[in-house]
């Protein structure tokens, strides 16, 4: 099935132009994005500096645009000072005090409109309380909270007194929230009692509380926001009430004026060892990221109600919820709820409510409300809208194309939006007002950024359908600068395989007759369920941690609406599994990691297939697990009776 998703995207050649009135009415015209390009074509770095001078507010100028001297440990706007919440809040109060920032509407349906004098009042205040509860510039605060706007309200305050954040995703279990808290030895948790999501109660205090059982020493003090109503413990000395942190607070807060380079926070993702990556995104050149992108690919103006869909406790939710959009100055929407709940036309009825025009989600949504017929989105007008947008892995062209005439009703431009947590913001797509599109293809890099495709000796790979390693070949000033505390994983993960200025995505790519990129997945072991990025390393690391399992391998196969889901491969340590061990093992992963890393499939066997030097072919498995006729060589197999006995096991 990966196979034919990739053929039929490669037959792939409708074309669709930005519809002609869409093009009369946006902020950014096709001759505007045209210079774009020849000003970062003429001097990359000048075009850079020009861009932060023009889209984000200076305490202090900067005179050094790209130092490179320790690459690949580039800086940006060093001497530049900043401070990102000031860019968030305070420079839209003269204009747009009472305009809206935030219309938050609750898993209960209830609506919340919030001003930008609001916001600022709300994250000053809180950014006062941090301060009393002793946390300082440079300090750590882990946020585990739901999508509410308390979670942006947490993060623009820490950035207003430059403590760094790092948010862990409510769905993240204690193991995995406690991993997080002692690799960035954070000094303060903020949670909440707990919220209702899709009317079910998720217990995220109850989880911190199990979290901070074991390990987590460096946390002095959890800030809980009452959400949820549930009775919870309060640990004296230690657990302080939201409301009663910023009881007495003043509405005003001098924001902490720091070096362009301050991080500002720390995104933990996967990688292809067991241990999460903390990615570490720096002040000025990852703000800068998130203005442009949201004004050239999205053309979010003034008159725009944005809504992106994600969590605020992934990269998508931190670009395009806490920071794009609020430095933009722009009204947007935030959802606490699922897409399903109270009934699957959730999303469409939200975008009628709240006039929604630019609306930003992932292709498993897509898919997932396409399974659930067009009955839902007829129930409503979809009129409002004028820009879509998919984002977290490849889209296949029948889902691409359903959004585009079910939801946009032909009259909005599609943006396939390649990115990751390390680049910060959108590094290749279309451009709604300028990009023609094609369904499954992220079309091409934006200004000031160099992507293209190597082979493995570093050859440009140019041939139409050829596949090879995406690349970025210059530094860009919305990148990571570095991963938490491990500056060699940093140096090697990602300008390993060439050289220090030539970024590796860990993802393969391919052009088509017209140039555009097409995105084929992940070259390391990571997969990607439901638009998350997992890796295969973590799950076996929690599986092999169950005490009836010997050893792991987990591997992916396509899934028609996660996208990928993962198969277990299980050896236990004695007899023989059964259903009901397969289960507890699979709640067993949810337990270690969450819900997300949750096998679809455990498959028990006497032994894993290994080359004579010890390796699990994972590739055999992939092949076995899809169901899929071997037809790799075998012959280095030091145990090739295995592979009937894995094929004979298939459900
Ligand atoms: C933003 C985000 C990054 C990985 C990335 C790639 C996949 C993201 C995609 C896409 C195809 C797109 N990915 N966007 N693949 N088309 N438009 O998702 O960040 O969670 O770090 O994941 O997701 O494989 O390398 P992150």
């Amino acid at each position: 099935m990966a196979d034919n998703k990739i053929e039929s995207v490669l037959k792939e050649h409708r074309v669709f132009e930005p519809p002609r009135q869409f093009v009369e009415d946006a902020a950014i015209k096709p001759a505007d994005v045209e210079a774009l390009y020849s000003a970062a074509e003429a001097d990359h770095e000048g075009f850079w500096a020009d861009q932060a001078r023009k889209h984000l507010d200076w305490h202090q100028d900067f005179s050094t645009t790209l130092d490179d001297t320790n690459a690949p440990f580039f800086k940006w706007f060093t001497d530049g000072k900043i401070n990102v919440s000031y860019n968030c809040l305070d420079r839209h109060l003269s204009a747009k005090a009472d305009k809206t920032a935030i219309i938050f509407e609750a898993d209960d349906g209830n609506v919340e409109h919030i001003s930008y004098a609001d916001l600022h009042a709300r994250v000053c205040r809180f950014a006062n309380a941090l301060k009393a509860q002793g946390l300082a510039k440079g300090d750590r605060a882990v946020i585990y909270l739901p999508n509410v706007p308390e979670a942006t309200v947490a993060m623009l305050a820490c950035a207003r007194i430059g403590a760094i954040h790092s948010v862990v995703f409510g769905g993240f279990s204690a193991p995995s929230l406690r991993d997080r808290i002692d690799d960035a030895e954070a000094k303060m948790l903020i949670t909440a009692d707990g919220n209702y999501r899709g009317g079910k109660l998720i217990p995220l205090k109850e989880v911190a509380d199990k979290a901070l059982s074991e390990g987590c020493e460096s946390i002095e003090s959890v800030v809980v926001l009452k959400r949820s109503g549930a009775d919870v413990e309060m640990r004296d000395g230690r657990d302080i009430w939201w409301h009663d942190v910023v009881d007495g607070q003043p509405a005003d807060c001098e924001p902490e004026w720091v070096d362009a380079e301050h991080p500002l926070f720390i995104l933990y993702t996967s990688g292809s060892t067991g241990k999460p990556k903390g990615i570490q995104h720096a002040s000025a050149g990852y703000l800068l990221g998130a203005v442009t992108t949201c004004r050239w690919v999205f053309d979010l103006g003034d008159d725009d109600v944005f809504w992106c869909t994600a969590d605020v406790g992934w990269i998508t939710g931190h670009t395009y919820i806490t920071y794009g959009p609020t430095a933009c100055g722009a009204t947007q929407v935030m959802f606490e709820g699922v897409p399903t709940y109270p009934e699957p036309d959730r999303f469409w009825k939200m975008v009628d409510t709240h006039q929604v025009t630019i609306f930003y989600t992932a292709p498993t949504a897509i898919r997932a409300l396409m399974k659930h017929g067009d009955e839902y989105p007829q129930r409503h007008a979809l009129d409002s809208l004028r820009v879509l947008g998919t984002v977290g892995e490849p889209i296949n062209p029948e889902a691409w194309m359903w959004y585009r005439q079910v939801i946009g009703k032909e009259r909005c431009p599609i943006v396939d939006t390649w990115w990751q947590t390390e680049t910060g913001a959108h590094m290749i797509t279309p451009i709604a007002s300028y990009t023609p599109t094609t369904p499954g293809s992220v079309t091409h890099a934006l200004p000031g950024i160099e992507a293209d495709i190597l082979d493995e000796s570093g050859e440009r790979v140019t041939d139409a359908g050829a596949g090879g390693v995406l690349v970025i070949k210059k530094p860009w000033p919305y990148m990571l600068r570095t991963i938490w505390g491990d500056p060699d994983r940093y140096k090697e993960t990602y300008f390993g395989m060439y050289d220090a200025h030539t970024y590796v995505a860990g993802d393969s790519a391919q052009r088509d007759e017209k140039g555009y990129f097409r995105i084929l997945g992940r070259i390391d072991d990571v997969v990607n369920v439901s638009g998350h990025r997992l890796g295969t390393m973590e799950v076996e690391s929690a599986l092999v941690a169950h005490e009836a399992v010997a050893e792991a391998a987990v591997v992916s196969r396509p899934h028609d609406v996660k996208g990928e889901a993962i198969v277990a491969f299980i050896i236990l340590k004695d007899g023989e599994g059964d259903e009901q061990l397969a289960s507890d093992l699979r709640n067993w992963v949810s337990e270690q990691l969450g819900a997300i890393a949750k096998p679809e499939e455990i498959r028990f066997a006497d032994g894993l297939p290994k080359t004579r030097s010890g390796k699990i072919m994972r590739r055999l498995l992939r092949t076995v697990a899809r169901g899929d006729e071997v037809t790799q060589d075998v012959s280095t197999l030091e145990n090739p009776q295995i592979l009937d006995q894995l094929q004979a096991k298939g459900t």
